[in-house]
């Protein structure tokens, strides 16, 4: 299967089906887009000084990140190789996210002092040509943050919405950061992506006194994950050093081996690409699939309510079909003969319609207003202060999915005007279904 094929023909089906869907609902299409553009890509954060840039050189081969004992590299730096013919060299971040054919766009939203702070270094490396690592800078305490000059925290988090893999590294000492870091990037997510795209790294093992200190740190460690996650198996932590700096006072030759795993499983972040596309998508499109059926159920029962309305109009308009001349009559003595007496009479022609007629036009442009004006707007603000009830909210999925689509459903209906009775958003429902079960089905069966 060639991926990058299938990664192009997604592209366009996402595309010229949910494009317009997106646009309709007032959801924010350049998320997805940016997920279908460029490379595989690996995010690399945890706290200052763990050792990522370390190990990026090490993979590598060479001393191309700046490394050091205290917080030493504050850019956020994307490594990959452009192919043979490109020359070495940096791109600045202000090129980088304005280029379309590359995902950063949306990362202009951080500002100048973020941009300032983003770079693209090319290396020739064989392994980069399809797949870019993105080494960040250390997470550090919550004050120093603030003198950052850009929410460090939620371009973290835009980044791991792009990665394929998340490496999170953290040395035995400062692994209390983490908790925050790790929070930032789960709730970016998608949910059926479980733990699969994060690997934990427990880095500098060497530095570790001796083996009690070590299993002490492990420990503490797991007790923090399963905090984190709030789950209780603990998942994988690889146990790493960099041989390079290692000072071997304990015997690490059993975990000698986990660097290179780490390292294998690295290498094959390319191959969960589409997957993760598909997953990316699937949370998308259902969160879209529950604001259309959220504005389907309202459109349902604003007909209702104009149903019943349009009753209430037809008895009013009948009556002032027949009661209009006399009334008319009462007050200014024309017609003389009202439309009943010129039926019984059957002196009935064309003039005795004028007046019922205008009659009814009367009831109808008041009934009209009023619906417009007063019932529609009242009924439409009522749904306004419980959209939850829009939508069957019966399991923990749909719940979560709600808190993220809540808004956007308010926002709707904070605008909704009487053009939303009409039958549109079953049609969308009708597409969104029909994608997730059809297309999105088919792409999925296509990479088992
Ligand atoms: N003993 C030991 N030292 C290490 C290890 N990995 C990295 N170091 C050293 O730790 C220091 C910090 O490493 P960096 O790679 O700069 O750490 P970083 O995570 O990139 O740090 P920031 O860029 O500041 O966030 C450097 O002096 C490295 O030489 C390791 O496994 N064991
Ligand atoms: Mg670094």
């Amino acid at each position: 299967m060639d991926e990058k094929k299938l990664q192009i023909e997604l592209q366009n089906r996402v595309q010229q089906k949910l494009l317009p869907l997106f646009i309709r609902y007032g959801l924010d299409y350049s998320d997805l887009e940016s997920a279908l553009k460029w490379k595989p890509l690996v995010l690399l954060i945890g706290n200052y000084s763990s050792g990522k840039s370390t190990f990026i050189n090490e993979l590598l081969g060479q001393d191309l990140q700046r490394t050091g004992q205290a917080p030493t590299d504050d850019s956020f730096t994307i490594i990959t190789s452009e192919g043979p013919d490109k020359e070495e060299g940096e791109i600045p971040g202000s090129v980088l996210v304005n280029d379309e054919t590359l995902p950063f766009e949306f990362f202009k939203a951080h500002g100048e002092q973020f941009i300032a702070h983003f770079r693209l270094k090319r290396v020739s490396a064989p392994f980069l040509e399809n797949m870019a690592l993105i080494d960040t800078p250390g997470m550090l305490d919550a004050v120093t943050e603030k003198d950052r000059g850009y929410d460090y925290m939620t371009v973290v988090s835009d980044f791991a919405k792009l990665a394929d893999l998340v490496v999170l590294m953290f040395d035995p000492h400062k692994a209390g950061t983490i908790k925050e870091t790790y929070t930032a990037i789960r709730d970016t997510l998608p949910e059926s992506s479980t733990e699969d795209r994060i690997l934990f790294v427990m880095n500098r093992i060497d530095e570790c006194d001796n083996l009690s200190d070590l299993v002490r740190s492990y420990g503490t460690l797991c007790w923090n994950l399963s905090q984190m996650t709030g789950r209780k198996d603990i998942p994988y932590i690889f146990l790493t050093y960099a041989p390079a700096m290692a000072e071997q006072t304990t015997d690490l030759s059993s975990w000698s081996m986990e660097r290179d795993q780490l390292k294998e499983k690295i290498l094959t972040a390319p191959q969960f690409r589409i997957n993760h596309i598909l997953q990316n998508i699937d949370q998308q499109v259902n969160e879209l699939q529950m604001i259309s059926e959220a504005m389907a159920v309202f459109s349902k029962q604003g007909r209702e309510l104009l149903a019943n309305a349009a009753k209430f109009w037809i008895t009013a308009g009948a009556l002032a079909f027949f009661s209009s001349g006399l009334i008319m009559n009462k007050l200014t003595g024309f017609p003389e003969q009202t439309f009943l007496e010129a039926m019984i009479s059957g002196s009935i022609d064309l003039s005795s319609f004028v007046i019922p007629v205008s009659g009814v036009a009367l009831i109808s442009l008041l009934s009209g207003f009023w619906f417009v004006k007063w019932s529609f707007p009242r009924f439409a603000r009522k749904w306004r202060e419980s959209a939850a009830n829009l939508v069957n909210l019966n399991t923990e999925y749909k719940r979560r999915l709600w808190t993220k689509v809540a808004v956007k459903v308010e926002a709707l209906l904070d605008t909704a005007t009487v053009k939303e009775l009409l039958g549109g958003h079953i049609r969308n429902l009708d597409k969104i279904r029909r994608f997730l079960q059809k297309d999105l089905q088919g792409f999925y069966n296509k990479i088992r």
